[in-house]
């Protein structure tokens, strides 16, 4: 047999680590496709009044969704008052966007403790909490991570993921926004899709 020429070898070595790395980028699309289906879904939480509240409850208008807890020393407050801004640059198109807090710290974001926190911020913002598996589960619906994090008994921190996501009238997910994105950014893409221009 034929010695094959090591700069021909190395040519389709080359060609082959080039096709496999389009394979993959041409796969990535369906790969996000199919991640961003499994965002949300069904929710049942306790309202600041008391009262149950599901993600039914938000059908026909858009929903700005964090999750977090009212003893959170920075992440939350940064992004309960962008979501405030974000409210008050809409305007009367504030009417169509629902802002809702999860608690990732049911044990003492009560009802009570939740309605004067989010309310200080913007009183149009919903608080929701529950029993610790309540939260737990909306958490998981929605992808996002937390830990109890050190600290005493009812003195400790919890670590969360710190997105912002932005689900349609229908309860599917549309897309996200990172910890910091300034309001104006956030309003310009709820603004998009309340004018119905643009489909995710
Ligand atoms: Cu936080």
């Amino acid at each position: 047999m034929r010695r094959i020429n090591p700069f021909f070898f190395a040519l389709i070595l080359f060609a082959a680590g080039f096709a496999a790395a389009y394979a993959i980028l041409q796969a990535t699309p369906s790969i996000q496709t199919a991640g961003k289906a499994l965002i949300g879904g069904p929710f049942s939480l306790v309202g600041t009044d008391g009262k149950r509240v599901t993600d039914r409850d938000f059908r026909g208008k858009l929903m700005l969704v964090m999750f977090g807890y009212t003893h959170c020393p920075d992440v939350c407050p940064a992004e309960l008052q962008t979501m405030a801004e974000v409210m008050d640059k809409l305007g009367a198109d504030a009417d169509a966007l629902a802002p809702v807090f999860i608690s990732v710290d049911p044990a003492r974001d009560t009802p009570e403790v939740l309605s004067a926190y989010v309310k200080a911020f913007n009183p149009r913002i919903t608080g929701l909490t529950g029993s610790p598996d309540e939260a737990a589960s909306a958490a998981k619906a929605y992808r996002v991570y937390f830990k109890k994090a050190g600290g005493g008994a009812d003195d400790y921190s919890v670590d969360h993921s710190a997105f912002v996501y932005l689900m349609d009238r229908d309860g599917s997910y549309l897309t996200h926004f990172s910890f910091n994105t300034p309001a104006d950014a956030i309003v310009t893409v709820v603004k998009e899709h309340l004018s119905g221009g643009k489909s995710t």
